[in-house]
């Protein structure tokens, strides 16, 4: 096993265990929703975004324990809007991660409390843990996640996806609303990640060093999204664990649909590139976070 594979499953699985340690047990009063919110986040995913924030946080070497706790709070915003956009209001799935989708497991009421309910435990973990020695550094990195899943954010982006139904937007156009609903999370990822503060303030980067990681979450959530439309055009449904082809059935602008494979493959490969060179100045301590990114250029799902 590579070195990069094996640093993957480690976190995945350490990953797993803090989650199930965070959650509410099923057992706790509400049964019905704490069982919904575990069967919603647990068990499944790539984590992509945990593992951008344990590698931002090798980067700044901040404590691997304040990092998973950041790393929690991104993923359960992320499970939330995942649920969300599985309902019927919405992107009507029936599959996500390979099983029911929450609202056909439970019901669709059910499916609204987990989202609502996971988007607040999410706020409580990232105010109630000591994440950066700076209480005013914390503060700044709640309003971060709060500006990044909001309208200005991943919820503008969905709502923005939702309007352009059947309709042609120009690549700028949608370029801005992915911007929004797939990268501002994964930005965030990423920025959250580094920010979480040493106990001997190690973990303090420059502003400028900042901007640098803003950049590469930047170009890495846009290359997400371009690599997530191309696989929805090539990839099968098995393969993804949820349904392939939907937004072509749906009407939906991608960026296949605009640019074609072979032109959306060459801009994926493009932001990849410029990922990496805001990495530059790092060397080596910015290993974890090339490889991530070469990742998730080159999955298949
Ligand atoms: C409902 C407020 C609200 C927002 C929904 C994330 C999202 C916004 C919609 C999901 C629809 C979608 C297919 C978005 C494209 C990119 C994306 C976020 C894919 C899923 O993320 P992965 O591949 O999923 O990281 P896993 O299951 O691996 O965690």
């Amino acid at each position: 096993m590579s070195d990069f594979i094996s640093w993957v499953s480690t976190h995945q699985s350490r990953f797993e265990e803090v989650l199930k340690r965070l959650l509410p047990q099923a057992d706790a009063m509400p049964q019905r929703l704490h069982a919904a919110m575990r069967y919603s986040v647990l068990d499944g995913g790539k984590r992509v975004r945990p593992l951008l924030a344990y590698a931002a946080g090798e980067l700044s070497g901040a404590p691997v324990e304040r990092v998973e706790i950041a790393a929690a709070a991104v993923e359960l915003i992320h499970a939330y809007s995942l649920v969300h956009d599985d309902m019927p209001c919405m992107d009507d799935d029936v599959l996500r991660r390979g099983k029911p989708t929450c609202h056909v497991e439970y019901d669709e009421a059910t499916a609204l409390l987990v989202g609502d309910a996971l988007q607040s435990l999410a706020f409580q973990l990232l105010s109630e843990h000591r994440l950066n020695d700076d209480a005013a550094r914390q503060l700044q990195m709640v309003k971060l996640l709060a500006v990044a899943s909001g309208s200005r954010g991943m919820a503008g982006g969905q709502a923005i996806d939702l309007a352009s139904v059947g309709k042609q937007l120009s690549l700028p156009e949608l370029e801005q609303m992915h911007i929004h609903k797939t990268g501002a999370l994964i930005r965030a990822a990423v920025l959250l990640g580094a920010q979480c503060g040493a106990e001997n303030n190690r973990g303090n980067l420059t502003q400028a060093q900042l901007d640098k990681l803003d950049r590469f979450g930047k170009c890495m959530g846009l290359a997400f999204q371009v690599v997530d439309d191309v696989l929805d055009s090539e990839a099968d449904t098995a393969t993804l664990g949820k349904t392939a082809g939907k937004d072509a059935d749906n009407n939906k602008p991608t960026y296949v649909t605009l640019l074609g494979v072979a032109e959306a493959k060459k801009m994926a490969a493009e932001l990849h590139r410029d990922a990496l060179d805001a990495l530059t100045e790092f060397g080596a301590a910015a290993r974890r976070l090339r490889e991530l990114a070469d990742f998730i250029v080159m999955r298949k799902y």
